[in-house]
């Protein structure tokens, strides 16, 4: 699915994740070609252009957290973005509990309507409901035979009457349906080769009588932006409440799924996958969006960052930074933040082309713990000034961490070079700096 995007972005994100840190050229330069690769793929440009724009702006003003790098956090804007686009929270349907629920679907000739028909009434079968089918195409005349083929196969009931018109069979169709303690209603309905009078004044007269709790506009994925003009017409004539586009199984490139939302305000509710019956997806845009990008390692990772890094405490550091009275006790600190996020081995193995390396690996989990045990057994001073730590104090620091006296030299020199590290940045200015400083305490 979209393969040709999923691989456009992730040279993408390869050629900015190379860079060491994120300038306003760079990200231009990949704005550029991520615009390039949403037209491609078909997207509406004028979504294009609004995507392109947030994704800068965010890229640019957001807080990069010290324990992530600013790759990963340009991979997360562009996810947050992407899945916004295309609706963020999934809506659920909810269908009443208490009386007959009516759906009607709607679309042009061979978008999968009738095929749709027989996977949603499955669908809601197996969450308990109903369905009984109502076959209301009779402009083709195989129409009601598809339908009823694919009712006998699946034991679900079809109504159909091919003396009537489509109005009538529907108003039969739903009387039948109550009558008979049916919970869903799914109505096929005709479609056309192209938008013609006929078929939307049938379509208006048929949503007027059912009054459908659902009506969802049935389209090609690979129509890309024709499928996405076509349901603007359709929801200017039936208001629609969602759209399912069908054969996403086939090479369609996303650009009816990445601009739908967007253009006509309806959101994308189901997805099909296949010819068979159960080839039918709820569309959840996250995960859309995550597979679209092909780093959904990488966006929980900067979640999982996100959730445990303290900003108003990163914040206190950084003035401390800045005033350079950064003490052993606040490195504690933020040793603490990082150990909050899980092992390192885990968060390593997260960043794609780390993990399978990293297998056999010695990422020494107890480094961490090890520092955190030799801070402790300093006291309140010792942590404020580092300076006064002697030889009889090494040694007691030692002994009560469980350490050697080596090890505590060579944290108290690593801290000293991270401190004058700080101050050369300090002069220079630049929080990035300071955060690559705070890393190179790091054995990692
Ligand atoms: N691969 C694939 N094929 C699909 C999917 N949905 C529908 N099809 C196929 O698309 C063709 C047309 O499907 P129909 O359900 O007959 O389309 P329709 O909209 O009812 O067509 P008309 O009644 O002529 O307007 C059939 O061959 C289906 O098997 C899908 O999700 N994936
Ligand atoms: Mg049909």
């Amino acid at each position: 699915m979209f393969e040709e995007l999923t691989n456009r972005f992730e040279s993408i994100f390869k050629k900015i994740r190379g860079q060491g840190k994120i300038s306003e050229e760079n990200i231009a330069e990949a704005m550029r070609d991520v615009k390039r690769a949403l037209l491609e793929a078909d997207v509406n440009y004028k979504v294009v252009k609004k995507f392109t724009a947030d994704v800068s702006a965010k890229a640019l003003g957001a807080d990069i957290l010290s324990s992530i790098t600013p790759g990963q956090q340009f991979v997360k804007v562009v996810y947050d973005e992407l899945a916004a686009l295309m609706g963020g929270n999934a809506r659920a349907i909810r269908f009443h509990t208490n009386r007959l629920n009516i759906v009607v679907l709607a679309g042009l000739q061979g978008s999968g309507k009738t095929t749709t028909c027989a996977k949603l009434a499955l669908h809601f079968r197996k969450q308990g409901h109903r369905p009984l089918l109502i076959a209301c195409d009779t402009h083709r005349v195989a129409a009601i035979d598809q339908l009823d083929t694919l009712g006998k196969s699946l034991e679900i009931p079809v109504f159909s009457d091919r003396a009537k018109s489509p109005l009538e069979i529907c108003r039969e169709g739903l009387a039948f349906a109550q009558r008979e303690g049916f919970s869903l209603a799914v109505i096929d309905t005709a479609g056309r080769l192209h938008i013609d009078a006929d078929m939307m004044a049938e379509l208006k007269a048929l949503c007027a009588a059912a009054k459908p709790d659902e009506t969802f506009f049935v389209a090609d994925a690979m129509a890309g932006q024709d499928a996405v003009n076509v349901a603007k017409e359709f929801h200017k004539e039936i208001k629609l409440s969602g759209v399912i586009l069908t054969k996403m199984d086939g090479d369609s490139r996303g650009g009816a799924a990445l601009s739908i939302l967007d253009v006509i305000g309806v959101p994308l509710q189901f997805i099909g996958v296949g010819e068979k019956p159960d080839g039918l997806e709820l569309f959840y845009p996250e995960r859309m969006a995550s597979r679209i990008l092909g780093m959904g390692d990488i966006v929980s990772l900067v979640e999982k960052a996100q959730e445990n890094f303290d900003l108003e405490e990163s914040k206190k550091l950084e003035k401390k930074f800045r005033k350079s009275t950064f003490s052993l006790q606040d490195f504690l600190e933020q040793l603490r933040q990082i150990k909050k996020m899980g092992p390192l081995s885990d968060l390593l193995a997260m960043i794609p082309g780390v993990g399978s390396q990293l297998s056999g690996a010695d990422v020494d989990e107890k480094a961490l713990s090890r520092i955190e045990a030799m801070i402790c057994s300093m006291t309140a001073e010792e942590r404020d000034r580092p300076g006064i730590i002697d030889g009889n104090r090494r040694r007691r620091i030692s002994l009560g961490s469980g350490t050697t006296v080596q090890d505590i030299n060579k944290l108290l020199k690593q801290f000293d070079s991270m401190k004058s590290m700080m101050k050369r940045m300090n002069k220079i200015g630049s929080r990035r700096g300071q955060n690559a400083a705070l890393k190179s305490m790091f054995p990692y």
